[in-house]
């Protein structure tokens, strides 16, 4: 998409994570400097010599705000990406991305891509056509922190202007292996469109787009963040025939509803 890096220094959380290895490799292009964070750093090594790596815990306040010093554009991609016990998700991800907006205040980063989930809206039935301007229904407490986090990206654009891209990601696999991925399967390549859309387009406020590709048989209407010019260039298509052959005798939890097996998971401990 763009042969000259557009920012100095990106920071990406969760780069040892799935969704994170794939973005490291595919954000070099777009900075002089990729600095790379998780609270797993083995995984990272070794750097490259764009690349800085900070192991972080982004529940640590103190350190996130170290971790953002420098930056152009934060990717945020960190923290906990299933179902658990309230007390583990209240740290990563919402005091996480707390943490996140109040570093970009005071280092003065003006744009966040935040990796929000199609678990904010999870609890809607499937064949419903939803828009970014739906009723959020958080299919768990993993949905429900997401939903914050996307509140505070309004939050701090209309207080502090922080422009903020959120993408409520489908199903980002390499390929879409299920029924339900029929629906809300994102390719690698969509993925880093949206994000460089996300990352370069003027005047985003606080833009929610759902990521997905090209699926014909698809939940969500981007009608409303046009303006990024996403246009999918894969399609779950090529691969219809295969789930439908292997999904045939298979479970499909939660059929009822967007978000899956997420809307029957819990409760946790007492
Ligand atoms: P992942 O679980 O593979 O990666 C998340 C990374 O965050 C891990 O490397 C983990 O070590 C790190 N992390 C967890 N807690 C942390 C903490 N307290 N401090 C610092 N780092 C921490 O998940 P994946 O699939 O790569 O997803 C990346 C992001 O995209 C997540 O925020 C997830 O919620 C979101 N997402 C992913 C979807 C997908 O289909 N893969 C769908 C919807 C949202
Ligand atoms: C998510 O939000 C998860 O992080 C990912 O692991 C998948 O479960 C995805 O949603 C999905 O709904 O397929």
């Amino acid at each position: 998409m763009s042969a000259h890096p557009v920012f100095q220094r990106i920071l990406l959380t969760g780069a040892a994570g799935a969704l994170g290895r794939q973005l490291r490799q595919r954000l070099a292009q777009y900075s002089t400097v990729l600095r790379l964070s998780d609270i797993q750093v083995d995984p990272l090594y070794p750097a490259q010599p764009h690349e800085e790596i900070v192991q972080c815990d982004l529940a640590d306040k103190t350190a996130v705000q170290q971790l953002a010093q420098g930056v152009d554009a934060i990717v945020h991609f960190g923290g906990v990406s299933t179902e658990q016990a309230f007390e583990n998700i209240l740290a990563a991800n919402i005091c996480g991305t707390y943490h996140i907006y109040e570093a970009a205040r005071v280092h003065g980063i003006r744009r966040v891509i935040f990796a929000s989930s199609n678990h904010v809206v999870g609890f809607h039935r499937r064949g419903e056509i939803l828009d970014a301007n739906c009723a959020r229904k958080p299919d768990s407490y993993y949905g429900l922190s997401k939903s914050y986090g996307e509140d505070l990206a309004t939050f701090y654009y209309d207080r502090y202007g922080i422009e903020t891209v959120s993408i409520r990601i489908g199903s980002a696999f390499p390929e879409p292996n299920n029924i339900r991925m029929l629906s809300t399967w994102l390719s690698y390549n969509d993925l880093e469109q949206i994000i460089y859309k996300g990352l370069t387009t003027p005047n985003v406020g606080h833009t929610v787009i759902f990521g997905a590709s090209d699926n014909p048989d698809t939940w969500w209407d981007n009608r409303l963040a046009a303006h990024l010019g996403y246009q999918p260039v894969d399609t779950v298509e090529v691969y219809r025939e295969q789930i439908l052959k292997n999904s045939v005798g298979q479970a499909d939890s939660g059929a009822a509803y967007q978000g899956g097996g997420f809307t029957e998971l819990g409760p946790f401990g007492n």
